[in-house]
């Protein structure tokens, strides 16, 4: 074994000199700045192979990283190559004056330079990945933390509340067991004034509810001005029906001949039959229309028409076609205002899917049909809320014209509160119910005075 020593005014030069002297698989014993100059203590590959034997199944005995000789950390300050050096051999002596003790370690073969460095950039590679995916798993971990923590805090926060503010819990309970959603309850009890008790914080919420709801309080707003409106909204909540009772109160304003009924319900069998029926009942002609171009001709035909009703054929909310049916009500270049037959019956995240799939460009207002088959009707009121529709009027059964009535706010909060056959909620409940309610930026608009 032979220790020689290099000395170079450079780290690149002094390498240089090793590699000139004692080849490729020269290992750096050490490595350090001596009065201006580098100076390398440096061993054969081959000696350094000899140093310490080693069992064929030793790691020892897999390639070891060869002296990292590359360029980018050859021109690197000289510390850098000792680090390097100094895993290679861990037993590298400190003070290289004094001769070297056989190092117990490392020893590393005889190495190919590409092989090695093929091998670090894989080792770099796959430690990136590791990393990389450590990291992802990690932060959705954390994410789900906060998301324990926020609730957990939120059940702690309401149940403080629940014993400082007992209106507070009055107010929530009979808001959930109304069918209003967790967030909207939660929103409107953060905000409840004081209350000398339960009954005036409850006075409170209805009044606010009442407020928020936009309806239409005079029908002239839309019979006497007229128009061009479509009745849209998934199958069976009562498009064809609405469509009837609508057009019977048109023609008991203005006569039959200023109406006209439009089916877009050329698809199913005998689909248009049953306005046809009503048409005849009556008066009033029926178009069928089966695409864009259709009701184009139609409008247009139409247009000295006081009031043109659109019935159009059901589609589910989840369908691609509702999109379709919104593009072509809006494409036909005459004003077709859309109204929205919402089910009181449906749950308020398919009534908010609902609402947004037929949005469209905005919807002229909804119609709230099969009020009378409703256990609970908050749902249907929290979108009517959230949304901010225009509330024309609430449909409470089949009977064609009597069961349409115009929405009034007061009346439609009292019988969601009224006659309830929704389960109640125990205290104990409150504080988990709400606490995974978001917060719902639409919420910010709901006007209190
Ligand atoms: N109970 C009740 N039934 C209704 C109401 N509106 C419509 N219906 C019934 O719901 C069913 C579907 O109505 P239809 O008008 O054909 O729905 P469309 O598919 O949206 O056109 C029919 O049996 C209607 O009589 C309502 O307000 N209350
Ligand atoms: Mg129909």
């Amino acid at each position: 074994m032979n220790v020689k020593k290099f000395t170079a005014p450079t780290s690149r030069e002094a390498l240089r000199k090793v590699r000139e002297a004692l080849g490729p698989d020269a290992v750096i014993l050490s490595n350090r700045a001596v009065d201006g100059a580098v100076e390398i203590l440096a061993l054969a590959g081959d000696d350094a192979a000899a140093l310490a034997p080693h069992s064929p199944d030793s790691p020892m005995s897999a390639p070891a990283p060869h002296l990292e000789l590359a360029p980018a950390l050859v021109s690197q300050p000289a510390a850098a190559v000792v680090r390097a050096t100094a895993r290679q051999a861990p037993a590298a002596p400190r003070a290289p004056a004094r001769p070297i003790a056989p190092a117990p370690a490392p020893a590393a073969p005889a190495v190919d330079m590409d092989r090695i460095s093929s091998l670090v950039a894989e080792a770099v590679a796959s430690a990136k990945a590791t990393a990389a995916a450590e990291m992802t798993s990690m932060m959705s971990e954390l994410r789900a933390m906060r998301g324990m923590m926020e609730t957990q805090l939120n059940e702690l926060a309401f149940a403080n509340t629940q014993q400082r503010e007992p209106h507070k819990t009055v107010v929530l309970r009979e808001m959930l067991a109304a069918g209003f959603s967790a967030s909207l309850a939660r929103y409107l009890t953060d905000k409840l004034p004081a209350a000398r008790d339960g009954a005036e914080a409850l006075q409170w919420m209805r009044t606010v509810l009442a407020r928020n709801i936009n309806a239409m309080s005079n029908e002239d707003a839309l019979l006497e001005k007229g128009g061009v409106f479509a009745l849209v909204g998934p199958t069976g909540v009562g498009k064809t029906t609405t469509t009837a009772k609508l057009a019977a109160r048109c023609v008991m304003r203005h006569g039959p001949e200023k109406l006209a009924l439009i089916t877009t319900d050329a698809y199913r069998i005998g689909a248009h039959e049953q306005l046809r029926i009503y048409g005849k009942i009556l008066g009033v002609m029926v178009h069928s229309v089966k695409d864009e171009a259709d009701l184009r001709i139609a409008l247009n035909e139409l247009r000295n028409k006081h009031t043109v009703l659109i019935d159009t054929v059901g589609v589910s909310q989840r369908d691609q076609m509702v999109a379709e049916q919104v593009a072509m009500l809006q494409g036909v270049g005459t004003d077709v205002q859309r109204i929205l037959c919402m089910n009181a019956t449906s749950t308020q995240e398919t009534l908010s899917e609902v609402v947004r799939a037929y949005q469209g460009s905005g919807l002229a207002g909804a119609i709230i049909t099969k009020l009378d088959e409703a256990a609970s009707i908050g749902s249907a009121l929290d979108v009517v809320i959230r949304h901010k529709l225009r509330l024309f009027y609430a449909s409470n059964g089949q009977r064609v014209p009597e069961d349409l009535h115009l929405a009034d706010p007061a009346a439609l909060v009292g019988r969601a509160f009224g006659g309830q056959s929704a389960p109640k909620y125990g205290d104990a409940e409150l504080p988990l119910l709400v606490a995974g309610a978001v917060h719902d930026p639409m919420l910010r608009e709901v006007r209190f005075g």
